[in-house]
């Protein structure tokens, strides 16, 4: 469209440069998503509101109506692939809080699941909040995630599973960790879309957590509250 090529992204104002983030989010456009994800960086936005207004409010609309059939896998994809180019952007401002370490977390996603953009911004958001992160992508067998845990001495296991025919396979990794008696060595923290706070309890996890700021009060909480334990 003549019209749609005419506009000059860093002519619009803040709330219909947003909706045209999620237009641009939408049809995959992920020169667009990076060019204006800057202009709202310059703008003063911070990286997290730029993150969550902007970024993945237009994801949910990919999402919506890729559950009811409008959308197919690869514009998914497309609009999967422009989400991370402005998540590329955000990362290192998100990390540059230089808070003090937290604690370090290995998360990835499980075997069977090739999901990773929650993964990804769950990772960035801890990071920016001064934990250190070892991602060990997708697709990860138990032994991934054993191997990981000891080798990077992690006080953290995070897992996402965005199928429901993968979030079994956290039951399985856990259990294995129990079987081998370093459960209780490890925070675990589960999440995902089709997850709830019952299935986290369900299958042993310390918790649920619904989105990335979740993520992060929640693995401050339970680092401190482990910290405090030690030391009485
Ligand atoms: C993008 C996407 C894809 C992309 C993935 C690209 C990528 N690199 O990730 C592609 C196109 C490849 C894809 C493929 C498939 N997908 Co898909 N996909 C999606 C979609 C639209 C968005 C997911 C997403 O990125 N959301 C945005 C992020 C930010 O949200 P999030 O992942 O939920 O993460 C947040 C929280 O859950 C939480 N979180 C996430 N992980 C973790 C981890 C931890 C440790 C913690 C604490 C928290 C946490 O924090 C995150 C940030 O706030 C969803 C729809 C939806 N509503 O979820 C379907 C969806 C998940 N996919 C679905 C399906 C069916 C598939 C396919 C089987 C389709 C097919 N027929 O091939 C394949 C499966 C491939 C495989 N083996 O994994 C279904 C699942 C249905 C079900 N009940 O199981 C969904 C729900 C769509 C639908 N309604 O039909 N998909």
């Amino acid at each position: 469209m003549a019209d749609e090529d005419d506009i000059i992204l860093s002519e619009l104002d803040d709330e219909e440069l947003v909706q045209q983030m999620h237009d641009d989010l939408y049809d995959g456009l992920k020169e667009e998503i990076e060019e204006a994800v800057n202009i709202l960086i310059a703008r003063g936005w911070t990286p997290y509101d730029v993150l969550t207004k902007a970024l993945v409010a237009g994801m949910t609309v990919v999402g919506n109506d890729f559950r009811d059939g409008i959308l197919f896998v690869p514009e998914v994809l497309l609009a999967a692939n422009a989400m991370k180019g402005g998540m590329a952007i955000l990362k290192p401002l998100l990390a540059e809080t230089g808070a003090p370490r937290m604690g370090k977390m290995v998360i990835g996603t499980v075997k069977g699941d090739i999901h990773d953009i929650g993964k990804n911004l769950v990772a960035m958001m801890m990071e920016g909040a001064g934990f250190e992160v070892v991602d060990i992508g997708i697709n990860n067998p138990v032994e991934n995630y054993l191997e990981a845990l000891d080798r990077e001495g992690a006080d953290i296991l995070g897992m996402s599973a965005l199928l429901t025919t993968t979030m079994p396979y956290m039951k399985v990794v856990i259990d294995t960790m129990k079987e081998k008696g370093i459960r209780d060595n490890y925070i675990v923290l589960v999440g995902g879309a089709p997850l709830n706070e019952e299935f986290g309890k369900a299958i042993g996890a310390d918790a649920y957590c619904r989105d990335a700021a979740v993520t992060v009060e929640m693995a401050k909480a339970m680092v401190a509250r482990k910290h405090n334990q030690m030391g009485a």
